[in-house]
């Protein structure tokens, strides 16, 4: 049998014999397509008895699959299910991994970054108490002056002092294989193991991976380890003490004396690895070398980028006798293994950290390899010198491992230098020449521009396994995303061939390239990665020379010509529009890859494609599954080759974009990175800190809805519904006057503006920004009046982007409506615009509202979540200022802490303005200061926190004090504090997860606190941002990700919980019910204490019925049949002598439970997979809710019949 693991046992050699790989390369029948996370995940439910899980990014599939496998009773190789529990955080997580050690279990976890960072004091316990268990991490970033999701060592690094054994895998095959090792070395050596792979790099990147049967695995077992390992368990039967408290005197020998288990720990290591390599042929060791025996240079590195330091090795090791050393066991590092790994010959070494140690000698790694050689008399017979790669997944390619080799063999080879970018301020960056192509010949590199949500990626994903699955060809897989939620560009990486294949980078040297949106031709260096003579396909209207040589750019013409590309277009949107799928082009252009690119022979793949089209769509009935078979069959007919002409290699560039036009930030960071440029910034361009200024998404101009809102005025009543439930903020109104109405176009026509006060001249717009709606339809849909139609976003451009324009220029009639009413809020700028949400998002529209309302005095610490994705993903922020340079100020710190955080901000800001008010109060003792000054500060001292009032006065009292701001020294103080007359007011910002969950802890104590702070909960039920897992919002029989047969227990009631403080102000709030919502806000805002509102919002995670277009239809039902209740706990009133409880729905009608929740995936799927369960825990559903509602029945008389 050949499998992965041959290639492993000539890599002590160099070498080069491709031949010998292709004679062996045939592929195991085990041999499945699986990303990292699958393969780690299949071996931690082999060998627990229990799995405690919690999400994040990227090691969430990992738990995911482990809850499915255990809902669906699939055994271990005990014979038993895991029994897998969602904790309410990584902290959670961890000290029941602890207690379930404790208790004889053998126990894994799967976590990443800040997960494994809450993880940590349990760690020390854990490893102190010598307890195995593995923890699978999909190493990551930490969150610092940004979070980021990527894969680096940062996390792991973080706990190389915690006494876990640290093992490093650096592939999907290996994190199959090292998972094993890691739980077979922790049995036997009774240790607890973190077994860590690249998040996304290795944990998302799907390859062929042979997969070791259960069976097999059962074999390895030492059964009386295990039986030890229970029997040293915390048992009354034979009962012991521990987790004591100990002296000066005792604690240090203690520590000690663990020593002689992480002594024997990597003798158990290799053992491990023997017994894999036994049933698998895949060897490892503590160091795996590749390489020249003799080589005189070597790189040392940890996890992935070992496969590319190897390939670079495998091409040019002997010219340029350079080897690399893959370090498996971090900790304990052996040092002996170390040096034996080391060829004789060394003479400069290079070791790489995936991680940066601000401040220190050198990174760990570095700092490892320099003590290690020191221990044994060799440090001063080399060279060695450090660097950082990869950081946040930035991509690691064989051109910089070349680099590297360029530096170690200079006479001074730079120390601490950087790999992968330009650092222009402190010099650190080696430069990297040309992209150098390794992968092994005969691999087919495929790369695909899809766009987000049109099925590019899960097409692909298909792909790979129609021919992992069903030839000899090996696969991989990598996909990579943009920040947007949806519509943002996605990219395909993928690779076949007949030979393993590693390449953990990305693709430059493709031989087909697909572009499945149009837009990009103009957007993107589409053809930049493309090989000679490589395949081109483009999705696109234009089917001529004529039409393309009109609509392509030159620099895309030229590089056709310049690569000899085979150029094909098709139009597959209006092929799937004929078939009547709209926007779903994926099988269209799946079609197309199969018949050109000749991966597989074309009967073959043609019949494995309807058989994948059956498979998939069967469930969606025998319509769906024809008509993608239509699309298959159409897509091989339809698309044109093109002969272009030779004089498009002279093809006139397009100008290029006047940048000078942009503010500073947007020219040198925004710009660049939205056409993929990112990578060339150097470092000196960046604000340090992470920090930015607000309002970039309005540069980023997408147009990626299909249809776009068309105003007709004549019916509008002016209602201005449309524009407060547009989640983007991309409808409003505008009013203006005669004057403005003579300078517009034709086409820029309104009403006679209604309900303006003191103003009967105006007239009144609707206008819509084309390039930036999302075409979510919920304003068409919120319409009472029928006026908005949704038009291609091709007709809307002609005249609206240019209408747009021009509404923006109108001066505000604003301060003419009441602010805090539904009409009024509308003609305040938002100040939170064009966020990268979801289409139709249920979240932004209630943050919109509140910036109407308060935006230029809004201070907001954002939980980690969506809101803090579409809040802030670098460099775009929808959040901006308005006329006055004034708006949201916005931040956020991590996911558990933001209440504390909020909290901090609120206490800091209050006792700033108390300073201030110090400084008045000597002002006002001040004689000379003008009586008009004196007065309005005696007036600001009564009305200071007071919103609104002190905002007014601090207005009037800049203007008012600006010619005395030198008289004199307290003038001066009081000038430079001027920002602080205006209150602040103070949100705190999360989703359900973190308020029900990881939060609550802290927000419990915020609203314990008596400060006046304001958090708003964007309820939607789940963890949306992680992809849907359960939180303690999930209402009972919600099928979520961790709870994949339904969640068995009630909906947290966080609204009644904080009520039981009497001093919070609490309600529950829905956009079904906008005037409420409206009053709500105001009245949670204007409470001089803390509060708490609760929103229900939609999200594509219900899976609900026609999509989040159905967003505010949903909620009014759901608030009619009683499962969304709006009330409102007003402490107010209490003080009044009235009730504080209003129950503001009315009585459920929950007849119409059943229907509601079969519109939606997460409640009608249960019915499907789990029958029996839907039905007994939707009946428990009912009753929660009728429970729930008569408890607030009680709550709304009670008050009544006490007095
Ligand atoms: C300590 C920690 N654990 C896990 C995560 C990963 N994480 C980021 S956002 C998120 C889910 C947020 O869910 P929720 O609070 O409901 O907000 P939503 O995304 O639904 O708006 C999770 C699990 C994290 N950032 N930090
Ligand atoms: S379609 Fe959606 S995004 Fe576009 S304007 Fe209407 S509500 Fe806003
Ligand atoms: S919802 Fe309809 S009626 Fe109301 S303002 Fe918008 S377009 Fe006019
Ligand atoms: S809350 Fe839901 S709909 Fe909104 S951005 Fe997140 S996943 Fe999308």
């Amino acid at each position: 049998m050949f499998n992965i693991a041959r290639q492993h046992n000539f890599k002590s050699s160099f070498f080069p014999a491709k031949s010998l790989i292709l004679r062996l390369a045939s592929k195991s029948k085990s041999v499945e397509p699986m990303d990292g996370n699958l393969a780690a995940a299949y071996i931690g439910y082999a060998l627990s008895d229990t799995a405690f899980i919690y999400p994040i990014t990227p090691s969430s599939p990992m738990g995911e699959v482990v809850d499915e496998w255990s809902a669906r009773g699939i055994k271990n190789v005990f014979g038993q299910p895991v029994d897998v529990t969602e904790m309410q955080s990584e902290g959670g997580a961890a000290g029941a991994v602890h207690g379930s050690c404790s208790a004889g279990s053998l126990t894994s976890t799967y976590t990443a970054s800040q997960g494994l960072l809450l993880m940590l004091p349990n760690m020390y316990k854990i490893a102190g108490e010598m307890m195995p268990c593995v923890f699978h991490v999909a190493a990551r970033a930490l969150a610092g002056q940004a979070l980021s999701i990527f894969g680096d060592h940062a996390d792991v690094m973080a706990c190389r002092t915690s006494g876990f054994a640290l093992l490093s895998s650096g592939n999907p095959q290996e994190a199959m294989d090292l998972a094993l090792v890691a739980h077979l070395a922790s049995i036997k050596s009774r240790l607890p193991f973190v077994h860590f792979f690249e998040g996304f790099r290795v944990s998302h990147e799907i390859n062929s991976v042979d997969k070791i049967p259960y069976d097999k695995i059962k074999e390895l077992i030492d059964q009386k380890q295990v039986e030890k390992i229970r029997k040293a368990a915390m048992n009354p039967e034979f009962p012991h003490m521990r987790g004591s408290s100990q002296g000066p005197d005792v604690y240090f020998q203690i520590v000690e004396a663990a020593n002689q288990y992480y002594d024997v720990l990597p003798k158990y290591v290799k053992e491990s690895m023997e017994e894999v390599e036994r049933i698998t042929g895949r060897s490892y060791k503590l160091f795996d070398y590749t390489g020249p025996k003799d080589a005189k240079n070597v790189i040392i590195v940890l996890g992935s980028g070992g496969g590319v330091c190897e390939e670079l090795v495998n091409k040019m090791g002997e010219e340029l006798s350079l080897g690399v050393i893959k370090v498996r066991l971090y900790r304990p590092f052996v040092v002996e293994d170390f040096v034996n790994t080391l060829p004789n010959t060394v003479e400069r070494i290079a070791v790489l950290d995936r991680t940066k140690e601000p401040g220190s000698v050198g990174e760990p790694l570095y700092l490892d390899v320099v003590t290690a050689l020191d221990q044994v008399n060799l440090r001063d017979k080399m060279t060695i010198v450090g660097g950082r790669y990869g950081l946040g997944s930035k991509d690691f390619t064989p051109a910089m491992v070349k680099s590297v080799y360029d530096n170690l063999v200079l006479h001074k080879p730079k120390n601490g230098f950087t790999i992968g970018i330009t650092d222009d301020v402190t010099n650190t960056s080696l430069e990297v020449g040309e992209p150098i192509n390794c992968v092994p010949e005969g691999t087919q590199q495929c790369m695909f521009w899809g766009l987000g949500s049109d099925g590019t990626v899960g097409a692909n994903k298909n792909a790979i396994k129609i021919i992992v699955d069903n030839t000899d060809l090996y696969g991989q897989g990598y996909f990579a995303y943009s920040a947007h939620k949806s519509g943002g560009l996605t990219m395909s990486h993928l690779r076949f061939g007949p030979n393993p294949i590693n390449s953990p980078y990305l693709i430059t040297h493709a031989n087909y390239v697909a572009c499945h949106c149009p837009l990009y031709v103009t957007k993107y260096d589409l053809l930049k990665p493309a090989k000679q003579d490589a395949i081109f396909v483009l999705n696109c209207p234009w089917e001529t020379v004529e039409e393309l040589d009109k609509n392509l750019p030159g620099s895309l013409k030229r590089r056709i010509v310049e690569k000899n590309v085979d150029f094909y277009v098709i139009n597959a949107s209006k092929i799937a529009e004929e078939v009547g799928l709209i926007g779903r082009i994926n099988m269209i252009m799946q079609s197309v890859f199969f018949k050109l690119s000749k991966v597989l022979p074309e009967k073959q793949a043609f019949e494995l494609l309807k058989k994948a089209i059956k498979k998939s769509y069967k469930k969606f009935g025998q319509d769906i599954v024809d008509k993608n078979i239509q699309m298959v069959d159409m897509g091989i007919t339809k698309y044109k080759r093109i002969s272009y002409p030779e004089s498009w290699k002279d093809a006139e560039l397009e100008e290029p974009e006047d940048l000078s036009v942009y503010p500073e930030f947007v020219r040198d960071v925004v710009k660049p990175m939205s056409s993929l440029k990112g990578d060339d910034i150097p470092v000196s361009k960046f604000p340090v800190g992470g920090f930015l200024p607000l309002g970039t998404s309005q540069y980023d101009k997408r147009g990626v809805a299909p249809k776009v809102p068309k105003w007709e005025p004549k019916n509008c009543i002016q209602c201005n519904l449309c524009s407060f439930v547009c989640p983007h903020g991309t409808i409003r109104p505008f009013l203006y006057d005669e004057e403005a109405d003579k300078n517009s176009s034709e086409t820029f026509v309104g009403l006679d503006a209604v309900g303006v006060k003191g103003r009967k001249d105006l007239k009144f717009r609707m206008q819509v920004t084309p390039l930036d709606c999302q075409g979510c339809g919920l304003c068409a849909n919120i319409c009472p009046q029928n006026c908005l139609e949704m038009i291609p976003i091709d007709e809307s451009k002609k005249t609206e982007i240019d209408n747009w324009e021009y509404a923006l220029t109108l001066p505000s009639y604003a301060h003419l409506f009441k602010r805090e009413n539904v009409k009024g809020s509308q003609f305040y700028k938002p100040l939170l615009e064009f966020s990268g949400a979801c289409a139709g998002c249920g979240e932004t529209p209630y943050i919109k509202l509140i910036t109407q309302l308060y935006g230029e005095q809004m201070m907001i610490a954002n939980a980690t979540g969506c809101s803090s994705i579409w809040g802030l993903s670098y460099p775009n922020t929808p959040y901006c200022k308005n006329e006055e340079g004034h708006g949201p100020t916005w931040g956020n710190s991590l996911f558990e802490d933001n209440a504390e955080y909020g909290l901090g901000m609120a206490k800091a800001s209050k006792h700033q303005r108390r300073q201030l008010r110090l400084l008045v109060d000597e002002a006002l003792e001040c004689e000379t200061l003008p009586k008009e000054v004196r007065d309005l500060f005696s007036k600001w001292e009564e009305n200071m926190w007071d919103l609104r009032e002190s905002k007014k006065l601090a207005d009037q009292i800049k203007v008012a004090i600006k010619p005395y701001k030198e008289e004199c020294e307290l003038m001066k103080k009081i000038w430079t504090k001027r920002d602080l007359f205006a209150k602040k007011c103070q949100f705190i910002i999360g989703g359900d997860g973190w308020a029900f969950d990881i939060g609550y802890g802290g927000l419990d104590h915020a609203l314990a606190s008596g400060e006046d702070i304001n958090v708003i909960v964007l309820d939607t039920e789940t963890y949306s941002n992680t992809g849907g897992q359960a939180s303690k919002a999930t209402p009972r029989s919600s099928v979520a990700k961790f709870t994949y047969n339904g969640k068995p227990t009630k909906k947290k009631d966080l609204g009644m919980m904080a009520m039981t403080y009497g001093d919070v102000y609490v309600a529950s709030v829905s956009l079904s019910n906008l005037n409420h919502l409206v009053k709500t806000i105001k009245e949670a805002v204007e409470y001089p204490g803390p509060s708490l509102i609760i929103t229900y919002s939609h999200c594509i995670a219900h899976g609900t019925k026609g999509g989040l277009t159905t967003g505010i239809e949903t909620q009014n039902l759901g608030v009619k049949v009683g499962y969304w209740p709006l009330y409102r706990y007003n402490p107010v009133n209490k003080k009044k002598g009235k009730n504080p409880f209003s129950l503001d729905s009315k009585k459920p009608k929950i007849e119409g439970l059943f229907d509601f929740l079969d519109k939606q995936a997460r409640y009608r799927s249960l019915k499907s997979s789990f029958p029996e369960q839907a039905k007994l825990k939707q009946q428990q559903l009912k009753e929660d809710i009728l429970d729930r509602y008569n408890g607030y029945v009680r709550l709304a008389n009670a008050y009544k019949k006490k007095k």
